[in-house]
């Protein structure tokens, strides 16, 4: 469908097309559509734009990729699809491994998507294929099969759009854990290291431009940034700044 550039919601619409699109194409899975559709509801309460928290926490996640010894880029349907271009820059500038790892998962599936980010410039896509699987214990979905080059050996997980099943079972494997999920009250952003409640539209390309800025910090100075963040607390600012922009709204 043509929308028009003129429309007060075009953004809304044309990421909507392309998710319309991407399953189509086999990438998601319709189920994506209604998980797309819970945060854009999410979206709506911040004001569709990136809170001063979740910039706060996009500079902590940023430190703890840099910082971290093997950081892994896990993707699921959605993410390929709304930020599969700039998920792959950022696995280059950190030299961190994409991960195709699928809830609702499929050979088929995962070998649609390894190539799709392929096209998009990534070399090697881990978790795709028939490879020895490890498995990380009490996650109760196919996503407990991850890749022993990746995931398995990861210290550092970046997790958009997850289930908490897995947030959990990875910081249980001693795993450090962020999370981009719009839901500020989901188990996920309750239990990752550091939760960054923002579109993930907007939260790579932040990512992307909070490591640069970071790229050549000492790993002292990354330390700090990471241990000033407090997960929990920014959570509950996250909520207040939810309230607050409501509150204006309603006044308005
Ligand atoms: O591709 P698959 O098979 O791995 O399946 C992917 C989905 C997303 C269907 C699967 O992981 C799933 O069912 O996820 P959930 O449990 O519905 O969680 C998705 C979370 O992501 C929800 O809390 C949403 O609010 C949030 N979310 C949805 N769209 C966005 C988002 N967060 C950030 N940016 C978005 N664009």
């Amino acid at each position: 469908m043509n929308i028009s550039r003129a429309h007060p919601r075009f953004l809304s619409l044309s990421i909507r097309e392309r998710l319309a699109n991407a399953v189509k194409d086999g990438i998601m899975v319709p189920q994506g559509l209604i998980a797309h559709g819970r945060g854009e509801a999410f979206d709506y309460l911040l004001g569709e734009k990136t809170t001063v928290a979740a910039s706060k926490a996009t500079l902590a996640a940023a430190a703890l990729l840099l910082k971290a010894e093997f950081p892994v880029l896990s993707v699921n349907g959605n993410t390929a699809a709304l930020v599969g271009r700039e998920i792959v820059r950022l696995s280059q500038m950190l030299s961190a491994p994409i991960e195709v790892n699928l809830f609702h998962r499929t050979r088929q599936r995962e070998r649609v998507i390894a190539q799709y980010l392929k096209r998009l410039g990534a070399r090697e896509i881990l978790g795709a294929g028939e490879e020895a699987r490890m498995t990380i214990r009490g996650i109760a979905s196919p996503r407990r099969e991850t890749d022993p080059r990746g995931i398995g050996r990861a210290d550092t997980v970046l997790v958009p759009l997850e289930d908490g099943d897995r947030a959990e079972a990875l910081q249980r494997a001693g795993k450090k854990v962020i999370a981009i999920d719009l839901n500020p009250l989901s188990r996920t952003s309750q239990v990752a290291t550091i939760s960054l409640v923002d579109n993930v539209v907007r939260a790579v390309p932040g990512l992307i431009k909070a490591a640069t800025g970071l790229r050549n910090f000492p790993r002292g100075k990354l330390l700090t940034i990471i241990e000033n963040f407090d997960n929990e607390k920014n959570l509950a600012i996250t909520i207040r700044e939810m309230i607050g922009y409501l509150r204006g709204w309603a006044t308005d």
